[in-house]
């Protein structure tokens, strides 16, 4: 489990001391010591914190996800969408219950394990954090959920789209995506409908998203008379394909859907061309970013793919703008972690308290034009008229074709 903080020490400062001296000697080592502890102080932290008026309580906002391994850069994407929105809501100098409130970010690396996740999880509620924004990981997501709903404490992810997520209807649990039995059934339809496919092979990676996703695809062609010719299973930890691919070529489905993320669905790509299999691939939203294109290189161009969400393209200018200067570019769900920031900090406000005895029950009755559209939930913690997008890749870039909401399809338009 590696602390992650915005006040995270500088690996060039650290300095170790181990002294034995008189009480005497220790008052003087002190005042000379003084101003060196200052500039120790001020080297061990890579921003200093911002002026703080009198009386201020501070809030600890937490996120988890996935900062080191394979899909780190999603995690790292999400992690700035919550740090964006703390930093733009402490500018404004909140004032909660009569007192001026700082936020401050908590994040931790859950390595995208559902073990570690529940460890970090209660290290969160050891620290009496006011709300957890993640995990990224369905998987992770829904065994810590269970901790923080025994604490009290809301936990809303901007990723996580297993439907058992809310369907244990525990109290303060929340998404601000779609579900996998919405997901599911919209690549499943481009699919069976664009692509026209008659025949489909389905891979997933044994995880709760990429699973659930597969069985949710699966159903849906079933229903629509596609012809399932193989489902094969790998695991998340996965680089070499070739077995399950070359059983797959000897079927030769016109279309593969793999349930995974973009760490193995690239590679997945990158080898079922080098064995000459011609079948379009498609995925769901684990694996809809542009780093596919650096796994798969050009093998990558073509795939369809899809995110249970608006696309980035659609999201608010000034969350864009305001991302992309501090950051760069989103790589998938930074605006939806942004605004589940934003859903905590509106619930806080409307309490005026930051107490989540206070605070949640107003989460639920949240109704805030957000950076990903409109945000209100339902009784379950899911996203009301949740949209889904179809891309397909060209030219490196995932390129939003379609928007589907409630089950119909319209083309995606800026
Ligand atoms: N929804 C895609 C990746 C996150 C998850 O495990 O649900």
């Amino acid at each position: 489990m590696t602390r992650h903080s915005r006040e995270r020490g500088n690996p060039g400062c650290k300095i170790g001391v181990r002294v034995e001296i008189s009480a005497a000697q220790r008052a003087a080592f002190i005042s000379t010591l003084t101003p060196i502890l200052f500039v120790l102080a001020a080297c061990g932290k890579t921003e200093p914190p911002p002026p703080q008026a009198p009386g201020t309580v501070t809030v600890l906002i937490a996120h988890a996800g996935p900062l080191t391994g394979s899909i780190a850069h999603q995690g790292k994407d999400d992690e700035n969408g919550v740090a964006l929105a703390l930093e733009q809501a402490n500018a404004k100098k909140p004032v909660i219950g009569g007192k001026p409130v700082v936020f401050k970010l908590l994040s931790e690396d859950d390595q995208g394990d559902p073990k570690l996740g529940t460890l970090v999880a209660q290290k969160f509620v050891d620290a009496k954090v006011a709300a957890v924004i993640g995990h990224l990981n369905s998987g992770v997501t829904i065994p810590a959920s269970e901790i923080y709903a025994k604490a009290g404490i809301p936990v809303i992810s901007g990723s996580a789209t297993n439907p058992d997520l809310t369907e244990r209807k525990l109290n303060g649990v929340f998404r601000t995506v779609g579900r996998d039995d919405q997901q599911g059934p919209a690549i499943a339809a481009y699919i069976s409908g664009e692509l026209k496919a008659k025949t489909v092979a389905i891979v997933d990676d044994k995880t709760s998203y990429g699973e659930g996703l597969a069985t949710e695809v699966e159903k849906s062609l079933r229903k629509s008379g596609v012809t399932l010719v193989g489902r094969e299973r790998t695991t998340d930890k996965e680089t070499d394909f070739k077995a399950i691919l070359t059983r797959m070529k000897s079927r030769n489905p016109d279309v593969v859907f793999h349930g995974g993320m973009d760490a193995t669905g690239g590679l997945m790509l990158k080898q079922a061309r080098e064995l000459g299999m011609k079948s379009v691939f498609a995925f769901g939203d684990g694996a809809c970013t542009e780093e596919m294109a650096m796994l798969a290189g050009p093998a990558g161009e073509g795939l369809a793919c899809s995110q249970a969400g608006l696309p980035a393209e659609a999201a608010s200018k000034e969350f864009l703008e305001a991302f992309t200067k501090k950051y760069g570019p989103t790589k998938l769900y930074a605006p939806f972690f942004y605004d589940a920031t934003n859903v905590v900090l509106e619930a806080m406000k409307k309490a005026d308290s930051v107490d989540p005895a206070r605070f949640v029950p107003e989460m639920y009755k949240v109704s805030l034009s957000g950076a990903t559209g409109k945000l209100e939930f339902d009784a379950k913690g899911d996203r009301k008229d949740a949209e889904m997008t179809i891309f397909r890749m060209q030219g490196g870039k995932i390129v939003p074709v379609a928007v589907v909401k409630a089950g119909v399809s319209t083309p995606f338009t800026r």
